[in-house]
């Protein structure tokens, strides 16, 4: 039995340091090396070349190294009947929760648009806004989303949120399903994106849902760049039906240079940082796994295949 990581970013080195050092004992490979290949039962991965999983005869678990499992699904190498887990996390969760609610105070605050001021020494106060004049809307009620909507209400705000199923959550008015998406999306002055791309949820941000949002909203996305409609946000925006938008995922990362995106004044970019990862607090999870394949018990945090998350 083995690990092998694979990740095509310049944290490969780091992971599996970290992962030997709290493992001695589990044989640990890069995909880089020349390893056993029919000695690996555990690959962890993020966005992993195509075609990789399938040379592993005796994978029994692929472990997302994030939150998110689209790319893994979007490979259509992966053998079906191997399990995916993915990382559910207090600190990918307050992070992400962090970084958004500097988002919403930097958008209504008129942080944004005051640093542009600035850099054209344009002194121009804009209408004030307080906590008490917006809604935040969260689409995807799940770790990451619940955690957001918990810190948001400590801060005073009301908060609406929307999922496939119905829930309970402190202070949080739930939406659930198709039919309620429009009553949630009317009442959203700061629409926050958090559900996890899959069939259903590519392309959700577009012309027809900025429609329902109230005039002025404010559009941000922190899950998947596949769930915005690009050009149906620059229109929205352009006619004067949105306000901007916090955007820090891309339909392709890096985000080319060409993009429109980029010199937009009411758009906010991020290089897909929202939250990520902590190499020590993801690590423990990752090994308990192994250690339950090993063990031949149930594995934690699997997703889906059928529902994609
Ligand atoms: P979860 O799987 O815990 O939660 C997903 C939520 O979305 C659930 O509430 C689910 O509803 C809801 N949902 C799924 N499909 C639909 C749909 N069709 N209609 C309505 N609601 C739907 O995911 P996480 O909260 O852990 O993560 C969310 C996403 O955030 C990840 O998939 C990833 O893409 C992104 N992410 C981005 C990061 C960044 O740095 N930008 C960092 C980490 C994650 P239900 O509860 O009813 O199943
Ligand atoms: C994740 C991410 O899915 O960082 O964890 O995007």
């Amino acid at each position: 039995m083995a690990i092998v990581v694979i990740r095509q970013d310049n944290k490969l080195d780091a992971w599996i340091k970290a992962l030997m050092a709290k493992a001695p004992d589990i044989h640990i490979y890069s995909y880089l090396e020349e390893h056993p290949k029919e000695e690996i039962t555990m690959a962890c991965v993020w966005k992993q070349p195509a075609d990789t999983l399938k040379l592993y005869p005796k994978l029994r678990c692929i472990a997302s190294f994030g939150a998110g499992v689209d790319f893994i699904f979007k490979d259509h190498s992966v053998p079906k009947h191997i399990p995916i887990t993915r990382v559910v996390d207090p600190v990918l969760a307050s992070d992400m929760s962090e970084f958004v609610l500097a988002l919403i105070l930097s958008f209504f605050k008129n942080l944004n648009s005051y640093k542009t001021d600035q850099l054209e020494k344009v002194w121009f106060p804009q209408e004030y806004k307080r906590i008490s004049d917006v809604t935040v809307g969260i689409m995807g009620m799940g770790a990451l989303g619940e955690k957001l909507a918990e810190d948001l209400i400590k801060n005073r705000f009301k908060v609406i949120g929307w999922a496939t199923s119905p829930k309970v959550v402190p202070e949080v008015e739930v939406f659930a399903g198709n039919s309620e998406k429009d009553t949630f999306l009317s009442r959203s002055n700061i629409l926050v994106c958090l559900l996890p791309l899959t069939p259903e949820t590519t392309g959700i941000l577009n012309k027809i849902l900025f429609q329902e949002l109230p005039k002025q909203s404010y559009v941000i996305n922190v899950a998947r760049g596949g769930h915005l409609v690009d050009e149906d946000l620059l229109e929205y925006i352009d006619n004067g039906h949105l306000a901007g938008a916090g955007l820090d995922v891309f339909h392709q990362e890096p985000l080319p240079v060409e993009h429109p995106f980029w010199k937009h004044p009411k758009i906010h970019i991020t290089p897909h940082v929202a939250s990520v990862s902590d190499i020590e607090s993801v690590i423990p999870q990752l090994l308990e796994n192994y250690r339950r394949l090993t063990e031949k018990l149930p594995l934690m945090n699997i997703v889906s295949r059928e529902k994609g998350y």
